[in-house]
């Protein structure tokens, strides 16, 4: 009963779409900074939709490209090949930025992920020449615009895109579908329980149906892992199990890392038998960074608010500062006790 409401969401947002596609001069795509699948992938259709209204479209991606996971590159490589107009905020304040263009937000809400002016972003709203689509619950920095498509109801961008596409019943390519699925793919958590939500697997077989390539986006997703030697060797040189059921990573005390690297690194550590990973590395400036990761059985969010830090169940982060990784680490082990387990008889 509830998915007819949900449903009206959708087609209401096709209508927006449409509505404000045609009524402007030019249409910027714009997801959040260090972009990801989930945000390239939705961006690549919307770019589609506004095309096939024979409107000038770009994309408005601010990021240094040799910091993005390298199967997002490989994706920006594939579309650039293919005559996609990617712009840096620069040409976009210069050409773009007039009352007549319109900006889609996609896989963010917040001012603080776009690569845009506090004034040009006011103006938009004010305007009414902005529309956001999102899957993130509201946060302190939720942009105020009238069209806005918010809901955590979805495991992420792609999935709302698709359903609204299949809705709509608007024709798409082989390779959206892929782009697609790797959004939802990575949003998910890989389909997972923990990440898949009400419709997420129905939306991904219908992809599937519409020949996304899944071997594709395995491959998108090994690339990087295979392409890190930092995280490669995290994982086969400094990994430590406690007991039987937590693996744990810490990173040489002076060396530096990247946030997403240990992120990766503790996703790479739940192949192994285990109900959680922790990867512990110096990111600079004094700080040390914690990525929790589980499949579920033990709550990291929880054991991260120890640490100042959030998250969910399944995925979360601290960041302390002023203090060396193994002591981190040593204070993390600590903390670790069995009633952070959900459900002890799983
Ligand atoms: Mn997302």
């Amino acid at each position: 009963m509830s998915n007819t409401l949900a449903d009206d969401r959708i087609k209401r947002l096709k209508q927006t779409l449409d509505e404000k596609i045609q009524g402007s001069s030019s249409i910027t795509i714009v997801p959040h900074t260090r972009i990801d699948f989930d945000a390239i992938g939705s961006a690549i259709a919307l770019y589609i939709l506004a095309l096939r209204q024979k409107k000038e479209v770009n994309i408005l991606i601010d990021d240094n490209y040799s910091e993005l996971d390298v199967g997002v590159q490989t994706i920006l490589r594939e579309i650039i090949t293919k005559s996609f107009n990617i712009i840096k905020y620069a040409e976009y304040k210069e050409k773009f930025a007039n009352k007549d263009n319109l900006l889609i937000l996609t896989d963010t809400s917040q001012k603080s992920l776009i690569p845009i002016e506090e004034d040009i972003v006011n103006e938009k709203i004010a305007k009414r020449k902005m529309i956001i689509i999102d899957h993130h619950p509201f946060g302190k920095s939720t942009i105020e615009a009238t069209d806005k498509f918010i809901s955590a109801d979805y495991s992420s961008a792609c999935e709302i895109i698709t359903k609204m596409l299949f809705l709509s019943r608007t024709k798409f390519s082989s390779e959206i579908a892929t782009y697609l699925y790797a959004g939802i793919w990575l949003d998910s958590n890989r389909l997972t329980k923990k990440g898949a939500l009400n419709e997420t697997h129905k939306w991904a077989g219908r992809l599937v149906e519409n020949n996304a390539d899944i071997d594709k986006v395995n491959d998108l997703f090994i690339e990087d892992y295979n392409n890190n030697q930092k995280i490669q060797d995290l994982v086969s040189k400094r990994l430590t199990m406690f007991g039987y059921t937590i693996a744990y990573l810490i990173g040489e005390d002076g060396k530096k890392y990247c946030s997403e690297d240990l992120a990766k690194a503790a996703d790479a550590c739940l192949k192994y038998r285990v109900d959680a990973s922790f990867a512990v590395g110096n990111i600079g400036n004094n700080t040390v960074s914690i990525s929790a990761r589980s499949k579920g059985n033990i709550n990291v969010g929880e054991i991260m608010e120890a640490f100042n830090g959030g998250g969910s169940i399944i995925s979360a982060a601290a960041k302390v500062n002023d203090e060396i990784p193994s002591e981190v680490a040593k204070k993390l082990i600590k903390s670790l006790k069995p009633n952070f387990y959900i459900n002890k008889e799983n």
